[in-house]
């Protein structure tokens, strides 16, 4: 069986630039995963696709970024019973009307809603890794050693200001 990835889709090529700070935290955690762009809107035959063909290819994870009418994410949802994190991204509204959209799901259609943007983005990442971490030790410790450098540098930057 194939290694399990994380899948990334996203509304549009505008939401590329924030969510590259997703990309960023898999890679550094080693985490395969593929992006596509690909919107509940515009293109719901190739989203639900794509999520059913990934789902079977070994995807643990999905992440569905989206803004304004931000419903990707409650799309991806619909289509499996993997867990699936919702980004909304600042289209409009400074991304209220993104996260009220992403969050708001009936019961039975959940979604994990991070923060709005690339805060967000960072955190999909985390999140995703954290729930692969449930079955990968190795993966466990190296979150476990991420906090702790960064508790250090904490540490640090605070005993400088005392200095
Ligand atoms: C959403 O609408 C996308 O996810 C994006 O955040 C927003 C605007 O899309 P574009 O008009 O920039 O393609 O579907």
């Amino acid at each position: 069986m194939s290694k399990p990835f994380v899948a990334i889709v996203m509304g549009s090529d505008s939401d590329l630039p924030v969510m590259e700070a997703s990309f960023a935290v898999l890679r550094s955690f080693g985490i395969p995963f593929e992006a596509r762009i690909t919107s509940a809107h515009r293109t719901p035959e190739v989203t639900k696709a794509f999520i059913k063909d990934a789902e079977a290819r070994g995807c643990q994870v999905f992440i569905a970024a989206a803004g304004m009418a931000a419903h990707l994410a409650g799309a991806v949802s619909a289509t499996t019973v993997k867990p699936v994190i919702g980004v909304p991204m600042n289209a409009s509204m400074d991304g209220l009307d993104a996260l009220l959209s992403t969050v708001q799901m009936p019961a039975g259609i959940p979604v994990a809603s991070v923060a709005i943007g690339k805060a967000g983005a960072k955190n999909a990442a985390y999140l995703a890794a954290q729930i692969l971490s449930v079955g990968d030790e190795s993966l466990a410790e190296k979150l476990r050693e991420e906090r702790a450098a960064n508790a250090e540098a904490i540490r640090q930057k605070d005993e400088a200001l005392q200095a």
